[in-house]
Parts: structure tokens; C-alpha cells; sequence
């Protein structure tokens, strides 16, 4: 059996948590607290991470870490990825700086897991069906680095989730595919 540790960026609100309880069924560990954040009006926040095992229909075993998405917690977001087999980062299409917002997060998934596969999650694609993914897709390639799938979805719909995964789980398998022939 195969364990993969997968780590959920993005900012606050983007629907780490969500997503990762959307996966999980009723199994999650998450540390979300009353949002004491003046500038967000969400009532709960996370404040050190959710975490939930998966198991895929291959046999596979996830082991996902959804990340507190708050700038006062950045200092963890580099310990959560080490050892980290792929990435999900989180834009919420619903706000007006969506892909500003990403800026952040893929600086730390460059500097921090360069090489690490990552896709792209456009969150409350159901709120906001008309983001412009191109514009998306270009600031992604640019502030990565690299060019990472993009995957709009609803972070509260487990099948949505798990397309999502799908989509890691074929990059994590090309790159280990290329990995053994290099
Ligand atoms: N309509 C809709 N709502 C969503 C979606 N994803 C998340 N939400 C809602 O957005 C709110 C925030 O989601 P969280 O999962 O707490 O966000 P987070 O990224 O964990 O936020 P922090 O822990 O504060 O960084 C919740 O009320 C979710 O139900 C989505 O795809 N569509
Ligand atoms: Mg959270």
C-alpha cells in the first residue's frame, strides 16, 4: 500500500477545511476556532490544521493536511509540506482578488516544494461560474513557475473532491513515472 501525503494551501475562507471534510466523511481532525480576524466575517478559522485519511478505490492511502490559510500562520505552511507528495492550492471564485490572492501561496510552493505535483483548485466555482480562468492559468504559470492544472469544483461535493484528487494523483504518477526513468 502506497501512503501519499498531500498538503491544501490557499487563503482564508478558500474552503481548505471544507474540502478536506468533503473527502473525509466523518473522520476529520480539524482545529477551527471562532474567528476572532476583524477583517473576515467567517465565524470559524483554522489555527493549526485538519487532517484526514483517505482511502482511494486503488488501495491508496491519502494522508491530507488542510492548512490554516491566515498570513499569521504562514510560518507553518512550510512545515506541513515537507515530505509532501502533492499539492492542492485553493482560489475562492466567489472573491473579487481571486487570483491576486493566490500570489502567496504559490510563492510558498515554489520556494518550499518546486518540484513537488500541484494542481490549481478554484473553489465556490458554483458562486462565481464566470472567473476568467485564463487570466487564472497565466498568473498560476508565471508566480509557480511551472504550469499546474486548474480545477474548478465545489469544495462541498465529495465527488467534486474527488475529480480534484484524481487530477493530483495523475501528476503524481507521471512524476514518479518520471522519476524512475531519469
Ligand atoms: N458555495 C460554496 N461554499 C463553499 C465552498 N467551499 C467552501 N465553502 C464555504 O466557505 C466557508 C469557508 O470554508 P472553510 O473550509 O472554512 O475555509 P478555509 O479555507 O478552511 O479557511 P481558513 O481555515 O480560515 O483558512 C464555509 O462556510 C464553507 O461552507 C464551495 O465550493 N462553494
Ligand atoms: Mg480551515
Amino acid at each position: 500500500m502506497i501512503e501519499h501525503k498531500i498538503v491544501v494551501l490557499g487563503a482564508m475562507g478558500a474552503g481548505k477545511s471544507t474540502l478536506v471534510r468533503a473527502v473525509a466523511g466523518g473522520t476529520v481532525i480539524d482545529t477551527d476556532v471562532l474567528n476572532t480576524d476583524a477583517s473576515s466575517p467567517k465565524l470559524a478559522t483554522t489555527v493549526a490544521m485538519d487532517y484526514a485519511d483517505v482511502n482511494l478505490p486503488n488501495g491508496d492511502r491519502l494522508r491530507l493536511y488542510g492548512t490554516p490559510g491566515q498570513q499569521r500562520f504562514s510560518f507553518i505552511w512550510p512545515v506541513l509540506l515537507q515530505g509532501a507528495r502533492g499539492v492542492v492550492v485553493l482560489a475562492d471564485a466567489s472573491s473579487p482578488g481571486a487570483v491576486e490572492e493566490l500570489d502567496c501561496y504559490l510563492h510558498t510552493l515554489r520556494e518550499h516544494a518546486g518540484n513537488v505535483p500541484a494542481v490549481v483548485g478554484i473553489s465556490k466555482f458554483d458562486l462565481a461560474p464566470h472567473i476568467d480562468l485564463d487570466a487564472c492559468l497565466l498568473r498560476v504559470q508565471e508566480v509557480a513557475g511551472r504550469p499546474l492544472p486548474l480545477v474548478p469544483f465545489d469544495a462541498r461535493s465529495e465527488d467534486a473532491v474527488m475529480m480534484l484528487m484524481d487530477v493530483l494523483m495523475s501528476e503524481v504518477e507521471t512524476a514518479a513515472l518520471v522519476e524512475s526513468h531519469v
